[in-house]
């Protein structure tokens, strides 16, 4: 979908349109490699287009400064043009927020990626925002730490798009939010001026806590240059299971056996159901499903411990327990590191496997637990009346709508394959969806934020004073608004 196809988006004639001088002004403090431009040949689509292909702008100019220093000239240089800016990470972001819609200029983080330090006693990784998850992670686990967040984009994200989305992930049960482990941002304000809390202290109740602002602003306050983060040590012990269940109601009950039994090892509750193991083994191909009969749920439980022979032993008695009672009806549990990929591999595939078709429609919801698969049946119900659901039917838009998720989190992910993406689809699921979230007091976005999709259902979740107070630090922090312009609010 190209911004035409959105004829309530216009583009701001208040920002200026890239000019000769502009492009002086770019080539005098950045060096070739940092600029591209379109040409004849060249449009950009990488940085264009979003990782769904659903959404696609136009811009005609990639900036990637390798110092805070050129960021901060940069937007100093667009906020007094008045030239529009998208900050862009790894661009595998779910919600058409990392690219442009028009043609604002792409300024992305890639080149600005080293790792600044770390306090082997503490945990402290310092680095710049540009450094990719699984980068920093695999550095971590030189020194026998771990990134306290993990998710199936971890080999192009960047530490500071997960920052500036306030991406959740698979082990948010565990190790927390963003909000509770990021201890300190390098921040570049529209302005130009650099806001540095790269030195800040596990507590410190010195004022307000500004660093907060900017988890999850989704690029329309400020730049991101630094991420300081606070890191566990890493697990010694490692287990992973996969589990049929069925019914949702026995997904719960496995959930708080999982709680009571694994307690402290529990490292994340994840469940799938069994249309998204379908797809997944279409993608998969010729790669055999870990449980030989079907089930209507799948649970895949993660432990990470430092002592095996303790966590297997607690494993162990958890799906005693849990077989005994007839809640779990089968499992396996991986008996090596390539048996426990294989395990995620089964539910980190979903994501790419559900848009494989040819598009996918994502809602990224909270709900009350109990709640939390109602909306994947209240979907299905209205699609099949819409007569727009046809599994094996080519002639229908939709090929599947599935539901897996957080379960530990209360998030719930679904999926709804199509075709094609088309505006019949979308209307009979928008505001179908945030209005059945909301009626459940739910959130419309759990983890992969607002962006360009959910920028006009914000009301479904936060109440006016709220907006107005997002609005009023907006215009306070970008006066000009040239940040990651038509997106958020
Ligand atoms: P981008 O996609 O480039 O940008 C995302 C947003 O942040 C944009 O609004 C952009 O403008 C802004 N931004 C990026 N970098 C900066 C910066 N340095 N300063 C200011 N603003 C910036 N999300 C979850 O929460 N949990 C998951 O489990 C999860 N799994 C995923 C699995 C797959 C396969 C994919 C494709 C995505 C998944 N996501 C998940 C979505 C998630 O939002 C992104 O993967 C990640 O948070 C975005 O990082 P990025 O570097 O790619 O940012
Ligand atoms: C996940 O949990 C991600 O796998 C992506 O948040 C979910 O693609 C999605 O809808
Ligand atoms: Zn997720």
């Amino acid at each position: 979908l190209t911004a035409e196809s959105y004829p309530s988006v216009q583009r701001l004639t208040q920002f200026k349109k890239l000019s000769p001088e502009d492009m002086t002004f770019f080539q005098s403090i950045l060096s070739g490699s940092e600029i591209l431009q379109a040409t004849a040949d060249e449009d950009l689509a990488l940085f264009n287009e979003d990782w769904m292909r659903k959404y696609k702008g136009q811009s005609k100019l990639v900036l990637r400064p390798k110092s805070v220093e050129q960021v901060s000239q940069i937007l100093k240089y667009c906020n007094d043009q008045k030239l529009a800016v998208v900050p862009q990470g790894g661009n595998t972001g779910l919600v058409g927020g990392s690219v442009p819609v028009f043609d604002e200029i792409v300024l992305s983080l890639t080149q600005l990626n080293k790792i600044r330090d770390f306090d082997p006693v503490s945990g402290i990784l310092k680095c710049d925002a540009g450094v990719i998850l699984e980068n920093a992670d695999s550095y971590l686990a030189e020194h026998g730490y771990i990134f306290p967040m993990d998710l199936g984009a971890k080999g192009s994200c960047h530490v500071g798009g997960i920052v500036a989305t306030n991406a959740g992930g698979l082990r948010l049960l565990r190790y927390g939010s963003l909000h509770g482990t990021v201890l300190g941002l390098e921040v570049v304000l529209p302005n130009g001026k650099v806001l540095n809390s790269m030195n800040a202290l596990r507590k410190d109740n010195t004022g307000y806590d500004l660093k907060q602002m900017f988890i999850g602003s989704e690029g329309t306050i400020g730049v991101v240059t630094g991420v300081s983060i606070l890191t566990p040590p890493r697990p010694k012990a490692v287990n992973v299971s996969f589990l049929g269940v069925g019914s949702y109601e026995g997904v719960q009950k496995v959930f708080v056996q999982a709680k009571q039994e694994l307690s402290e090892i529990l490292s994340a509750f994840e469940f799938m159901d069994l249309k998204s193991q379908k797809l997944a083994k279409q993608h998969l191909k010729d790669v055999a499903h870990p449980l030989e009969d079907e089930y209507p749920f799948y649970v895949l439980i993660e432990t990470s411990g430092s002592n095996k022979e303790h966590d297997d032993a607690k494993l162990e008695a958890f799906l005693e327990k849990a077989m005994d009672d007839g809640t779990v009806l089968d499992g396996v549990v991986a008996q090596d590191e390539t048996e426990l990929r294989n395990l995620w591999e089964w539910r980190e595939s979903i994501p790419e496997s559900s848009q494989a078709g040819g598009g996918v429609y994502k809602y990224d919801v909270s709900l009350p637990l109990k709640d939390l698969y109602s909306l994947v049946e209240a979907a299905n119900e209205r699609l099949a009346e819409k007569g727009l659901l046809g599994d094996s039917d080519a002639t229908k838009p939709v090929i599947s709508a599935v539901g897996y998720g957080h379960v530990g989190d209360g998030n719930l992910h679904l999926n709804v394959a199509v075709r094609e993406y088309s505006k019949e689809v979308e209307k009979a699921l928008e505001p179908f969806v945030y209005e059945f979230v909301s009626s459940k007091n739910g959130s419309i976005s759990a983890e992969h934020g607002l962006g360009f999709q959910k920028k006009n259902y914000i009301g479904y979740s936060k109440n006016e004073q709220e907006v107005a107070m997002i609005k009023q630090l907006k215009n306070l922090y970008d006066p000009n608004a040239i940040l990651n312009p038509y997106k958020y609010v």
